[in-house]
């Protein structure tokens, strides 16, 4: 079958952001919009014919139609073979593990992770390469210039793809293959983590569980590992069934979104442990009965504690977190005597440094954990950690964060969301503290001296490549940090992030609301920032 070529003109907004190029549904039913990104995803890159491609997405609305989309433009240009998960359907991590375990060229990912879905909601898509991570920001560059000067794209004039049914079809000269995803991931976790002794604890009639895949794509994985695996009853699993729309939620594993699970979580009666995941099930949320672990936190336990799973048995070599994530993983590194690193947000900073052996785990403060397994953060793989540490020490979650804190210190967090604010405000409100941060050292704000003020750069210790403008940070003199910066994921006007972090080693004290706790923090935020003037809002949308 002869490729076709059709000729286009360049859209000037097709710029990645934190995780892949995201916007509303609308924007990519334009003519030529999805094919223009994709051929310049190709364009971009070198020596791919007859290799593989990984593809899938999250099952949000215009999945299927953008998969044989992309099929066609694979095989008209020349990949070899492209692995499809069943339906389309691939979890973030689960494509990650593809790329890896079958040594594809690299993967299209299909998803705008939580953003809500359906006809009205959001869209996205983003190329990892061959490590099974997200393209670094050369590659993102790099797309991003082809995408300016495109003028034509190659496809095929043939009929859709048979995605639901698992085996080997042929789309002119390339091969597809549909694949049952679900299987080879349940496998890689399974050799992580000790799945006999996770069983008896679920089956000890001592311990009860809610999971919540918030109708998104881990539904199927955690039916096949959580229950046909690990015996869980089906009532322990909520919304596992993946819609187009998410089922009109938001599927961000958190307290505000999350509000189903954090209701049955939060009772005298409730379940011992509660876990959710987010739309492309990359993201986890961790709860014990009445508490709820920061995402910081938990980096911080798994770390402590990894010698407890067969998988991380040996130690790890060292910790990653993203720069507004809490230092408490910090602490653990120093006691470990392992090394940390402090990266821009964004997972595609960790991957250098997992391919290089120098970290095994990663996180980030938006719910996202992660290890050297694969190249994404990976939500049912931290669940599935959690639940190896619980039938190790069979402890309470709220006994494992309390001695934790009594051992390290607890470092309270929180981080203040005001979403979709007009975006020139929130431009005015960053140009500002750029220019502020530089001459706040020395200046008092309810009773702390600011220590330092800087823009948060990074170098990569592996390439030497340098990603300026992270995020704007104010340190004070006892350790407490707060930063700013934009968000990179969203699709309507712009959302300011404010993180807020402050360390307490008295054991008496560790047992404070975080909002109270951070409170003279929060007020300083303000009025630094002057967050109300700028944005018009008196209050964040979401405190995570
Ligand atoms: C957000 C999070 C970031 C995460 C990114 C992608 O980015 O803050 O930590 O890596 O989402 O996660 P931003 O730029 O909006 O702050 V996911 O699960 O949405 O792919
Ligand atoms: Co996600």
């Amino acid at each position: 079958m002869n490729s076709i070529e059709i000729s286009t003109r360049p859209f000037t907004d097709q710029q990645p952001g934190t995780s892949g190029l995201r916007k509303k549904v609308q924007v990519f039913q334009q003519p030529h919009y999805l094919e223009n990104f994709v051929q310049s995803i190709f364009n971009s890159l070198r020596h791919y014919r007859d290799k593989t491609l990984v593809v899938g997405g999250d099952g949000r609305y215009y999945n299927r139609h953008a998969v044989q989309v992309i099929l066609r433009m694979a095989a008209a240009n020349g990949f070899g073979k492209v692995l499809v998960g069943r339906g389309g359907l691939l979890s973030t991590p689960a494509a990650s593990n593809l790329i890896r375990k079958y040594e594809a060229f690299g993967g299209i990912i299909l998803s705008a992770s939580h953003n809500p879905a359906g006809e009205n909601g959001d869209f996205g898509i983003k190329y990892n390469i061959d490590n099974g991570g997200p393209a670094p920001e050369k590659i993102t560059a790099a797309i991003h210039a082809a995408s300016l000067t495109i003028d034509r794209y190659l496809t095929l004039d043939s009929r859709d793809i048979d995605l639901d049914t698992v085996g080997t079809q042929r789309l002119g000269d390339m091969q597809v293959e549909v694949v049952d995803a679900v299987a080879d991931y349940a496998e890689l976790m399974q050799t992580l983590f000790d799945f006999d002794r996770i069983h008896a604890l679920i089956n000890s009639g001592l311990f009860s569980m809610r999971f919540d895949a918030m109708h998104a794509i881990t539904g199927p994985y955690a039916v096949e590992i959580l229950e046909n695996r690990l015996g869980v009853t089906p009532d322990t699993l909520l919304n596992c069934t993946p819609r187009e729309d998410f089922g009109g939620g938001h599927p961000d594993p958190n307290l505000v979104y999350a509000k189903d699970l954090v209701d049955i979580m939060f009772t005298s009666q409730a379940p011992d442990f509660g876990a959710a995941s987010d739309g492309d099930g990359d993201r986890n949320m961790i709860l014990g009965r009445n508490c709820f672990i920061t995402p910081s936190d938990s980096l911080a336990v798994l770390a402590a504690n990894a010698h407890l799973t067969p998988g991380y048995r040996r130690g790890i070599a060292g910790i990653a977190r993203s720069m507004p994530t809490s230092q408490a993983a910090d602490r653990v590194a120093e006691k470990l005597g392992i090394e940390l690193f402090e990266t821009p947000t964004g997972w595609k900073f960790f991957g250098n440094l997992l391919d290089a052996g120098r970290v095994t785990l990663c996180g980030e403060e938006s719910f996202g954990t992660g290890s050297a397994h694969v190249r994404e953060k990976d939500g049912l793989w931290a669940v599935l950690f959690w639940l190896n540490l619980l039938a190790v020490r069979r402890e309470s979650v709220a006994d494992i964060i309390s001695s934790h804190w009594q051992t390290y210190g607890r470092n309270y967090y929180s981080r203040h969301d005001y979403e979709a604010v007009d975006a020139d405000g929130a431009g005015q409100l960053m140009a500002r503290l750029r220019e502020l941060n530089g001459n706040l050292k020395g200046k008092h704000f309810g009773g702390r001296e600011v220590a330092y003020g800087d823009d948060f750069a990074y170098v990569d210790p592996i390439d030497g490549s340098s990603s300026e403008r992270q995020g704007v940070r104010i340190g004070f003199n006892d350790g407490s940090r707060i930063v700013f910066r934009l968000s990179g994921t969203g699709t309507r006007g712009a959302t300011l992030r404010v993180y807020l972090e402050r360390y307490e080693a008295d054991r008496a004290l560790q047992h404070l609301d975080a909002q109270q706790a951070l409170a003279d923090l929060i007020r300083a935020a303000g009025e630094i920032a002057r967050i109300p003037h700028y944005t018009g809002r008196d209050a964040p949308s979401v405190i995570t």
